[in-house]
């Protein structure tokens, strides 16, 4: 019986468990990057850990999110992480390099290599054939300390494509059907790899398209194999030497199966407010927009732009439209700027901002009140554009182009125009936004601390009994964009717990934190795929300040779930999903022998203002028992108890 690429790919880098799904393994880890916006934490957490040397064969410290310095507050930390990334041998990447995924994928990326990353869109890599994986901050800090990962291992779903892609259909349209098939919490537990020969049709930055998004599936990583395009791609990069032929075995076994005709596919849209709430364009109709994004990890590749501008060339933007445009790095920018794309872009009326992750994390270019907004980006979530009551719909940089002329969402394969083919070209090596940590080290290197770096909460080792409140109850697919908003007013702040405790669980219930406040001890009780999303560990780290102990519900997404044993909070699971209505705000709970359930598996939560007795599950590897046992991961690195 053959392997999977993704089982492979494990293997090779195994150190310790055995590969089967559901097991708990330990593998080694390659590479590791951060962003600024998570990277802040990371960096106070390596700090935290004393080590001398970093462990892994590269790590990139990438500056991307908190690019509008509206304060002092962003270029401090970025000033922070610099000085962090030169006393442990970590490369950092200048602001105005580019969107830390793309960049990864043009300057480093290698297939058959693993990556972890702070950021939940890191799978971007497994557009290369990687092994690339999105985690919690404290998680990366551990893998460049010690060099390794542990994880429970994913089943893998093959996503078998056939046929070829028409014009004006592009990879976004495939990640986007496969999210109407699977939905948001269709990953979870899941590696999702793609084979078929339909996989020769498409590019690598197609393919990273796809592996992007597989995030919002809530996969653990989605894979494609290292072949000619990879090849072809890596050579365009000017390092073809990082080429290694990888794939499945022709025998390979998989958990799940779905099949996608490329050439059956027609362009598509996610509508308000969830990345699987799936439509085709056509069916949607010709709705009025008021804004058009052009950007994003997920498609700003230099082939995405080079689309926009041959679509946008010799038209002018509709009237009532503001359409804006970030491309994905610095050079893909400058290569627009040679080849005349970027004056095409331009003259039609187009808005062009940094190479960075702008509107997409709400950092600027929020839409009117009540406003359409089509963005090429990945999340669609209620709020995160920065304007509550707008409607985002996530679509392909070819529908987004033709539908800012137009004025209202176009199928452009019903619009007439042919789509010319984009040829490829070179980029030379450029690392002028690169600062390399040679010569320097831990002991001649000071931290370079600003006023508003605060140090991150630490938890304390479980006590026997947990007494909790509610403090929320909340419902289904929950994101830790809800549980911890973040955008150009809050983005600045994340290396200051206390500040950002106040807006938790903002958007969904203002009274949260201080409720929180007053109850002391608290719980949350949420739905199915709570904490979807981001990694961002604030949405544990800002709970656990507030006094969160445990989060009871339904079902957990990957990241958070770890993120929230990381921090010494419990994740329980309803046995039974109905328990979910019999809760409300401001019941006392209490786990009775917390220590001794937690090592026995399943944890009753006695619900003192009903009487009644809920019996839960903790799926806790090992690991995982311990770090619950001693109040977080930092505390059983040290060994506390
Ligand atoms: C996102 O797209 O939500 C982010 C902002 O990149 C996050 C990281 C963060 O919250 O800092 C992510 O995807 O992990
Ligand atoms: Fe940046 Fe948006 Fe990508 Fe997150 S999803 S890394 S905010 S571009």
């Amino acid at each position: 019986m053959g392997n999977t690429l993704a089982y492979k790919i494990l293997q090779s880098h195994l150190l310790d468990g055995t590969l089967s799904p559901g097991n708990e393994i330990t593998i080694k880890m390659d590479q590791t990057l951060t962003q600024d916006s998570t990277g802040t934490m990371v960096y106070l957490q390596l700090e935290a850990m004393n080590v001398d040397k970093i462990q892994t064969e590269l790590s990139v410290a990438y500056i991307d999110h908190n690019t509008l310095q509206t304060g002092f507050e962003n270029a401090d930390d970025h000033a922070f992480i610099k000085s962090v990334a030169q006393r442990h041998g970590v490369l950092f990447s200048k602001p105005g390099n580019g969107i830390c995924h793309q960049l990864h994928l043009e300057n480093y990326g290698k297939p058959g290599k693993t990556l972890l990353g702070s950021d939940s869109h890191t799978p971007t890599g497994g557009g290369l054939g990687m092994i690339a994986i999105g985690a919690g901050g404290l998680d990366v800090a551990m893998a460049m300390a010690k060099g390794t990962y542990s994880l429970t291992v994913p089943k893998v779903i093959k996503v078998e494509l056939t046929g070829s892609l028409r014009p004006w259909v592009s990879a976004k349209d495939v990640i986007l059907y496969v999210l109407q098939k699977l939905t948001v919490k269709g990953g979870v537990g899941k590696i999702v790899e793609y084979t078929g020969e339909g996989v020769k049709s498409l590019s690598v930055t197609d393919r990273a398209t796809i592996t992007n998004m597989g995030a919002e599936l809530g996969a653990t990583t989605s894979i494609f194999p290292s072949d000619e395009n990879t090849l072809k791609y890596l050579t365009e990069q000017g390092r073809p030497e990082d080429f290694t032929p990888l794939a499945a075995d022709a025998d390979a076994v998989y958990d799940e199966i779905l099949k996608v005709n490329l050439s059956e596919l027609t362009p598509l849209a996610a509508m308000p407010h969830s990345p699987d709430n799936v439509d085709s364009v056509k069916n949607i109709g010709s709705i009025k927009i008021d804004q058009v994004a052009i950007g994003s990890c997920t498609n700003s590749s230099y082939t995405d732009l080079m689309k926009v501008a041959a679509i946008l060339k010799g038209n002018k933007i509709h009237k009532d439209v503001s359409l804006v445009i970030s491309p994905g790095s610095s050079k893909i920018l400058s290569k627009l700027a040679e080849n005349g794309a970027l004056a095409d872009m331009i003259n039609a009326g187009a808005r062009i901002i940094e190479n960075a992750c702008g509107p997409c994390i709400g950092m600027g270019q929020s839409p009117k009140s009540g406003a359409v907004s089509l963005r090429t980006f990945n999340r669609n979530f209620k709020g995160r554009s920065g304007t509550l009551d707008a409607d985002v719909y996530l679509v392909s940089p070819e529908t987004a182009a033709i539908s800012a002329i137009t004025g209202v969402l176009t199928d452009g394969m019903s619009c007439g125009r042919e789509l010319p083919d984009i040829p490829s070209v070179s980029f030379s090596f450029n690392d002028h936004f690169i600062i390399y940590p040679e010569g320097a080290d831990k002991q001649n290197t000071e931290v370079e601390m600003g006023p508003n770096i605060k140090p991150f909460p630490r938890n304390t080792a479980l006590t026997d009994e947990v007494r909790a409140a509610v403090a929320l109850h909340a419902g289904n697919n929950i994101t830790t964009d809800d549980i911890m908003p973040s955008d150009s007013r809050l983005l600045p702040y994340r290396s200051n717990i206390p500040h950002l405790s106040n807006y938790c669980f903002e958007k969904i219930d203002s009274q949260f934190a201080a409720r929180c406040k007053e109850l002391g001890s608290c719980a949350i009780i949420g739905g199915e795929n709570y904490g979807q999303g981001s990694s961002r560990e604030h949405a544990a780290l800002v709970p656990l300040y507030l006094g969160v102990k445990f989060v009871l519900a339904k079902s957990f997404a990957r990241i958070h779930r770890s993120n929230l044993i990381n921090s010494g909070i419990m994740p329980l699971v309803f046995e039974n999903p109905a328990d979910y209505d019999d809760f409300a705000i401001g019941q006392q709970l209490v786990i009775r022998q917390a220590k001794k359930q937690i090592q026995e598996g399943v944890v009753v939560v006695n619900n003192l203002d009903n009487g009644k007795e809920y019996k839960t599950l903790t799926n806790f590897s090992e690991l995982e028992i311990q770090m619950i046992l001693c109040g977080g991961k930092i505390n059983s690195i040290n060994g506390a108890k």
